[in-house]
């Protein structure tokens, strides 16, 4: 069993060359800019390490979090947050091409906000999942401000991305469904 309320941050960087080498497997969690990542880190974890923020683009770098020193869990900078101009998610879209054909994530979370439309960013990220073969899960999130009528349209759109899970955030069980898929992810790969 993992303790996930037994984590600490590591380190933070805008380059896979900063990233650990230790050879530790990884759980990514990506998605648009504002649609809960880091919240999701800390509901994860049970502490609030992460830096979460009203205002989108809070989080710049991949932020690395040692979970019961056996994995990390990384929280990714979002894509779609144009107030740097289209620099940012230039920058965004090489690292995580970077991070993706390194091979370190054993698994990722993409995020998609309940209420929202799927972007083309969106759509791209998913290909890009698919196109590696990074196992992944969709967690929908703010499911808590939505209508029944827009989580339903929100599983409508997604039609077969072969993602493992689709998960609405926050979950009324708490984080134990979230921290099991997690779980599932890192075991696949020993
Ligand atoms: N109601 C509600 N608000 C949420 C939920 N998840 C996140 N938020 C809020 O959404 C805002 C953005 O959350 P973050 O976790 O900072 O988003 P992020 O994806 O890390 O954003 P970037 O770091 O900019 O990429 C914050 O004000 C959170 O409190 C949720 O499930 N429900
Ligand atoms: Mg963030």
């Amino acid at each position: 069993m993992i303790d996930f309320k037994k984590a600490k941050f590591v380190l933070s960087s805008a380059s896979l060359e900063g990233c650990p080498k230790d050879g530790k497997k990884e759980i990514v969690l990506l998605g648009r800019s504002n649609v809960g990542k880091s919240t999701l880190v800390n509901a994860l974890l049970g502490q609030g390490l992460a830096y979460s923020s009203k205002t989108a683009g809070k989080t710049k770098t991949l932020n690395y979090f040692l979970v019961d020193g056996s994995f990390y869990l990384v929280d990714a900078p979002g894509y779609g947050y144009t107030a740097y101009g289209t620099g940012l998610d230039k920058m965004f879209a090489s690292m995580m091409e970077d991070y993706f054909k390194s091979g370190r994530a054993s698994g990722a979370l993409l995020l998609l906000d309940s209420r929202r439309k799927l972007s083309d960013d969106d759509r791209a990220m998913l290909s890009l999942l698919q196109e590696d073969g990074v196992p992944f899960a969709i967690v929908f999130t703010k499911s808590d401000r939505a209508k029944q009528s827009e989580k339903a349209l929100a599983l409508k759109q997604l039609g077969e991305t072969g993602a493992r899970e689709v998960i609405f955030s926050p979950p009324k069980q708490g984080p134990t469904a979230l921290r099991a898929l997690v779980a599932s992810f890192l075991k696949e790969q020993e």
